[in-house]
């Protein structure tokens, strides 16, 4: 046998015959509680595609790719996603054992450019069906948890003051959410700075964040920081435009409130570069930008050899992309600022059975095998895009 032919032959692992057979997916739109407003699109139902992995020895595993508005948070829509898993994904990982991830990835890496949340789905779906056939936890199986639980971050997003301040007095009553990210730059800076006033005056003692998604100019940010800091905003997340790594830099070189990387750090490489030349403080680190949990890590270790700290980002996964990445998350040395993986409680019905669990503010990492929660048949059903 030569070489090449060695490389990704099917190997049973420990004659437990973890070949995948196939991988379908289906687009799935989750009605969420209320509008959620961000500076680049907004939404009043979330739309994911469910990709459901089936092993030779009969074991089903799932992941979820996540996505906002369709192509305007990144290029990536549930269409696409659909579309490029059935069409250039699955065929090169159908056949592959369900323990070939890093294989797997480096296959999907050349069928495909970027396609981020794609290629996150079919790894996490790859993860759930090796635990769930050797009977072990994600996070097990991705070098072992060193915490069950993280504290947990909900986002202000409706742009209503009034509707957000009755919202995060809920969350911090029922004890599932005490630190707050409020999405800005859809309005005026002026209006974002008002609201943000209305906030801080209700809500006098929780931790307040900032999302900009790309909103805002140099300028605008150097006018409006100072404003922002006497509120006790402790985090800005992504003022300015993916690309303006150089702004970035200045910024974070002056600002008195920590920068936190968001859009403009997707790949490891684009994320050793922002770190090495100091565009921020924080990196958010996301499933929908790695591509894999393998590769989530790796970008952790980039950021936090730099000095970066690491904050657990979301983009709206129910609890399967949740589940996600909490394994991953729950295997970093550090993540210093917790999880804003709220979804799960912002859509109407999850996909799954076993949601995840909120109390004390915090979010749990779930103990069974593989993802640790299973998809909700008659949910699916319902949700699913015909
Ligand atoms: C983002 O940019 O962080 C995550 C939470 C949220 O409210 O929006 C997303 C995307
Ligand atoms: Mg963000």
């Amino acid at each position: 046998m030569t070489m090449t032919a060695a490389v990704g032959a099917v190997v049973p692992f420990h004659g437990r015959n973890m070949a995948v057979r196939s991988i379908d997916t289906t687009i799935l739109d989750v009605p969420t509680r209320r509008r959620h407003r961000l500076s680049s699109t907004e939404i009043s139902h979330q739309s994911v595609v469910l990709v459901t992995v089936l092993l030779e020895n009969g074991v089903t595993g799932h992941g979820e790719a996540s996505t906002l508005g369709g192509p305007r948070w990144s290029e990536e829509s549930v269409e696409a996603i659909k579309a490029n898993i059935d069409t250039y994904l699955a065929p090169v990982v159908v056949g592959l054992s369900a323990s070939d991830l890093e294989l797997a990835s480096a296959r999907m890496a050349k069928a495909a450019q970027r396609n981020f949340s794609a290629k996150a789905a079919v790894d996490a779906a790859l993860i759930d069906a090796l635990g769930r056939t050797l009977d072990l936890p994600a996070a097990a199986l991705l070098g072992g948890p060193q915490r069950d639980r993280f504290p947990v971050i909900w986002a202000l997003a409706s742009g209503d003051a009034g509707q957000e301040t009755e919202e995060a007095r809920e969350k911090i009553s029922s004890g599932t959410f005490n630190r707050f990210k409020v999405k800005i730059g859809f309005d005026t800076p002026q209006a974002d700075l008002r609201r943000l006033q209305a906030l801080r005056l209700a809500l006098p003692d929780v931790d307040i964040i900032v999302d900009v998604n790309q909103g805002w100019s140099e300028t605008t940010c150097l006018r409006f920081f100072p404003a922002l800091s006497e509120l006790g905003v402790a985090l800005i997340e992504q003022p300015l435009h993916a690309g303006q790594i150089g702004g970035m830099v200045r910024l974070a070189a002056r600002s008195p409130i920590p920068l936190m990387l968001d859009e403009a750090c997707f790949t490891e490489t684009e994320t050793l570069h922002a770190a090495t030349v100091g565009a921020g403080h924080v990196l958010s680190l996301k499933l929908v930008k790695s591509g894999s949990v393998h590769s989530l890590k790796r970008a952790a270790g980039i950021a936090a050899a730099a000095g970066l700290e690491l904050y657990g980002g979301c983009l709206l996964e129910t609890s399967l992309g949740a589940a996600a990445h909490l394994a991953a998350f729950a295997t970093l040395p550090q993540l210093h600022w917790g999880t804003e993986q709220f979804a799960p409680q912002i859509v109407i019905a999850d996909t799954v059975v076993d949601p995840l669990v909120y109390r004390d503010y915090h979010v749990y990492l779930p103990k069974g095998p593989g993802l640790g929660v299973t998809p909700d048949p008659d949910r699916i059903k319902s949700m699913s895009r015909r």
